[in-house]
């Protein structure tokens, strides 16, 4: 049976703010840190059950708000294999968060105990961590009681990236198995990752410095630990690390400024010498940004459109260079939100596939594929090879020293890529890798193809539910008759392309629009916004 009295004497210490109704979705619970204790609490009890139903497999718990204000924090759950947690327990979280009492709890968690057919006297087993935010300690200890509440065997992973505990997660849930995914360990990490990296530069010209922009976040520590595992391998200028001032988290720098602005952080303006390659992370070192100016001084942005292209060309042409093109299928998976020059670009040489915003949709589309690539044009994405594919790598005889080498390097890859979610230090070192075969400087890689023009608007309604969409979010269904004249405003726009979806992190719409003019995009974006407000 559930320890009733211990979870009532905790629960009475973290009680449900009345006014606030909370809800796990793309980025599991994410509001102001100040009102998430009693949230973070029961998400301590419902990680501990949900290890109980799955037999005691370690779950993740990160407490991270990512590239949002600093004053913002959250919770996401993390699967036994590194992944998202499974979709029907997103609806059983919310409704354990929003029991209004103790008591109410109790009643939700015996249901939940009954609906999911947990076996209580399994063992509870979890991996926590959390990013450099203030609230964060507070937060901590109120996770920390809803883990003394249920009997959790709980492990501190202490301040860290998310992707560093997805890596944990998935490390420690195959420790000692023939699919063992690394050391169960920071140093696991890293050691991992910088092997694979110098064996894939072994021979080649070594990368000239790469500056990063640590977002003033979690990823400062970890890009700083990581230099130190690269060591001359990959020379890097950190910038932008201070984690201890009030306020400078994601201000002005990082990933989403960088993509939402489409301009350098004001911090960078005077380090970046032109033609210089940086990157930005975000706050949680899970998304990322790369740029550089050209001689003129003008900026370029490579977003995670650019690196979906960069490396799904590359890995191509190592799959045919292996003689495995009839073996290993490569695809590609998108949001509406890809810019079309990049969907273009990938769909004449290998499939496609787009499928609504958020990462768990990627995730799963892109294991479909023998190796599937997926970027969100945000900059957070990651690219998947199947068991299949790697026991293929693993048995296949080359017959030639070309089609060994490029064995070699694929199966490195496998090595060097975080394959359990986006990770901004893993697809860091995977840019870096196609750069240095490539001999690209940030033109070259930048004139794969041209960006075609577009905005991105927020729209505050009043009821963002009665926005509903199909297509992968690229069609509204409701309101009844928007979308009809959507479509009639975009037909007068060269290029033109827009969509508009109910976001799923914040209370907004948004619209996007492109257009083969700055100008027309802006302008497109605008009477857009102008039908949905
Ligand atoms: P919403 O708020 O649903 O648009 C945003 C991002 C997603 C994803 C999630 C989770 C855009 C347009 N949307 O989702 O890509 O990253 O946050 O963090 O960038
Ligand atoms: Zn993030």
């Amino acid at each position: 049976n559930l320890p009733i009295e211990n979870i009532r004497s905790f629960s009475d210490a973290h009680p449900k703010p009345s006014a606030l109704h909370f809800q796990y979705g793309t980025a599991g619970f994410r509001t102001l840190g100040s009102t998430l204790d009693s949230v973070i609490f029961r998400v301590g009890i419902l990680a501990g059950l949900r290890s109980k139903r799955l037999d005691g497999r370690t779950i993740g718990v990160m407490v991270t708000a990512s590239h949002n204000p600093e004053e913002d924090n959250g919770v996401k759950l993390v699967d036994p294999r590194g992944e998202m947690l499974e979709a029907s327990w997103e609806a059983h979280a919310t409704v354990v968060a929003n029991a209004p009492t103790t008591d109410a709890l109790l009643e939700a968690l015996d249901a939940l105990v009954k609906t999911a057919k947990i076996d209580l006297s399994k063992p509870a087993r979890v991996v926590y961590a959390r990013d450099t935010r203030p609230s964060g300690p507070a937060l901590i200890s109120a996770l920390e009681d809803g883990f003394k509440a249920l009997g959790v065997e709980a492990r501190d992973g202490g301040v860290t990236t998310t992707p560093i505990l997805h890596y944990l997660v998935k490390a420690i849930n195959t420790k000692g198995t023939k699919e063992s995914y690394g050391e169960d360990s920071e140093d696991g990490y890293y050691t991992k990752l910088s092997g694979a990296f110098k064996k894939l530069i072994a021979g080649k010209t070594k990368p000239d410095p790469l500056i990063i922009d640590c977002a003033n976040g979690v990823g400062a520590s970890a890009a700083a630990k990581l230099a130190t595992y690269l060591g001359d391998s990959l020379p890097l200028i950190l910038e932008n690390t201070d984690i201890t001032t009030p306020g400078v988290l994601n201000h002005a720098c990082g990933a989403d400024y960088v993509k939402t602005q489409q301009k350098l952080p004001p911090s960078l303006i005077d380090r970046l010498q032109p033609g210089q390659r940086a990157c930005s992370l975000d706050g949680d070192a899970d998304r990322l940004m790369y740029y550089y100016l050209d001689e003129r001084g003008q900026f370029h942005m490579l977003d995670g459109d650019k690196i979906a292209a960069l490396v799904a060309a590359f890995i191509v042409e190592l799959v045919k260079l292996a003689g495995l093109e009839s073996d290993v299928k490569v695809g590609v998976v998108q949001t509406a939100y890809a810019n079309g020059a990049s969907t273009k670009y990938l769909a004449e040489r290998l499939p496609v596939k787009c499928v609504p915003t958020g990462v768990k949709h990627l995730h799963h589309a892109a294991e479909h594929y023998d190796i599937g690539v997926y970027f969100e044009a945000n900059g957070h994405g990651t690219v998947l090879f199947s068991q299949q594919t790697q026991e293929t790598f693993a048995k296949y005889e080359p017959s030639t020293p070309a089609q060994s080498t490029a064995l070699n390097h694929l199966i490195n890859l496998t090595q060097l890529i975080n394959q359990t979610v986006g990770d901004a230090l893993s697809d860091m070192l995977l840019v870096e890798v196609v750069l240095t075969h490539k001999s690209y400087a940030g033109a070259e890689w930048n004139s794969l193809y041209a960006d075609l023009p577009n905005r991105l608007v927020k729209v505050v309604v009043s009821d963002r539910n009665t926005f509903k969409t199909e297509d992968a979010e690229r069609r509204l269904v409701s309101p009844p008759g928007l979308q009809a004249k959507i479509n009639e405003l975009v037909l007068r726009y060269e290029g033109g392309r827009s969509f508009v979806r109910p976001s799923g992190t914040e209370d907004v719409v948004r619209v996007y629009a492109e257009a083969a003019l700055k100008s027309q995009a802006d302008e497109l974006a605008f009477r857009v916004a102008g039908l949905v407000y």
